[in-house]
């Protein structure tokens, strides 16, 4: 119907397992797994699934997520339910995990902060297990088409969880499935790019290979006071200075591109653009992953920026030209309809397809068909833009990309 095609002289593969669908982090939590029901919907409804070749993810091993993350962490993620927490928290191995007590703390913060009160950015739920091993077998297999040469581009949109740490799990992420994406790589790549266009700091990658010279790290991020109260914007680090660990060999291979909100398209088209391609210039990568989290889009319920989904799409075809192995992955949105949206305009950029401006409604299936709540009413979606507060100055703007360039 939309005259989809398979891409002239390459290859690209999609990995995802529905399973992941299912899991609820809480009622309140802002990450919502039904966001990639939907993408799902509208890959398919598009008949992208022509252009690519597609594969149902099985769940990493123990021993695959040892690769990055401590052994005691991984046992009990492996185990850990609602209904055994309690009985694991109290195992000593676990209990040695904990982080100190304080009675501030608005929620109670169990090993490796991992937590059952409702509120909590990492809560344990029901299924967790499942879904924390799928979404990393989905990231492993792709990278594994990579390696192989079976693909040259890879797509997670499940994956992409960039603030997990060995042994603590941080932002919604618990497994860090980028971490032992690169680690795989390094295997067969001499250095490996990663570009992390969510609009929180990519902080967990970055601290994995900040002693590592042949994986360079780049994220744009919001940074900076967020409210009257001056709190950071989640996680809080990644300033312009921060480099790379000083006085190791992995000095210079980390770069940060801290943004004020209300960022808009022109803006961040001409950081992205010349900070990225100045970088590849100079690093020279064999492979590239590319961390798309649609948190940078207006409207997020967390972002701050005003990027539409069509310059969030040339992020992803500005790398994509570079002609090197690119593993796509997903992260951060949380408004679930953007994307649906723009993981669906980003796969069809992969594989050289062009979809029509509005995606009918009627190829998304309606949410609360999934979470008995009313969402995305309307017939077509709109060219979305949220205008939010302009901080961001042009002139602030070119004093990152001339500090960058040195
Ligand atoms: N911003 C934000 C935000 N909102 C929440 C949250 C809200 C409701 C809940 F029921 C549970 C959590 N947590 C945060 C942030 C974490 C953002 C993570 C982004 C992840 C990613 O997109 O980069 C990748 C998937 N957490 C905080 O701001 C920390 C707190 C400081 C405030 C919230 N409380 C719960 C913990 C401490
Ligand atoms: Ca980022
Ligand atoms: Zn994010």
């Amino acid at each position: 119907e939309y005259g989809i095609t398979r891409p002239a002289g390459y290859k690209v593969s999609f990995h995802y397992n529905s399973q992941v669908e299912d899991m609820h982090f809480g009622k309140t939590h802002p990450m919502k797994p039904w966001r990639l029901t939907l993408t799902k919907h509208l890959v398919l409804g598009c008949g992208l699934q022509y252009a690519m070749d597609t594969f149902e993810a099985v769940s990493a091993t123990k021993e695959q997520v040892r690769a990055f993350h401590d052994p005691d962490y991984v046992d009990f993620l492996a185990e850990v339910s609602p209904g055994t927490f309690e009985e694991l928290c109290k195992m000593p191995r676990f209990a040695s995990h904990a982080p100190p007590k304080h009675d501030y703390d608005a929620v109670d913060l169990g090993p490796f902060n991992l937590s059952t009160s409702p509120g909590a950015d990492c809560p344990v739920f029901d299924g967790m297990s499942k879904y924390l091993f799928l979404y990393t077998g989905a990231t492993l297999a792709a990278t594994n088409q990579l390696t192989t040469n079976q693909s040259d581009i890879a797509i997670n949109w499940s994956g992409g969880l960039h603030h997990a740490h060995r042994a603590e799990a941080s932002g919604f992420c618990y497994i860090n499935d980028i971490v032992l994406s690169i680690v795989d790589m390094l295997r067969v790549y001499p250095r490996v790019l990663y570009v992390d266009i969510d609009v929180h700091h990519g902080d967990g990658v970055e601290e994995a290979f900040q002693r590592q010279p042949r994986v360079m790290t780049l994220s744009y991020h919001r940074y900076g006071p967020y409210d009257d109260t001056g709190h950071k914007f989640f996680p809080g680090t990644g300033d312009l200075t921060d480099v790379g660990l000083k006085g190791t060999v992995g000095e210079h291979f980390a770069l940060n591109v801290p943004i004020p909100s209300g960022i808009d398209d022109r803006q961040y088209k001409y950081l992205y653009e010349s900070i990225t391609g100045r970088t590849i210039e100079a690093f020279k990568p064999s492979a590239i992953v590319l961390q798309c989290g649609a948190d940078s889009l207006g409207g997020d319920r967390l972002g701050q920026f005003n990027i539409n989904i069509k310059q969030h799409g040339e992020c992803v075809s500005f790398v994509k030209n570079m002609g090197l192995p690119l593993l796509l992955l997903g992260g951060g949105g949380y408004t679930a309809r953007n994307v649906a949206r723009a993981w669906c305009h980003e796969t069809a950029l992969a594989t050289d397809n062009v979809l029509p401006d509005n995606i009918p409604m009627d190829l998304v299936p309606r949410p609360e068909a999934f979470m008995g709540r009313a969402h995305g009413e309307g017939k077509m979606y709109p060219a979305f833009n949220r205008l939010h507060v302009n901080d961001c100055k042009d002139s602030d703007l070119e004093y990152m990309v001339k500090r960058l360039d040195n």
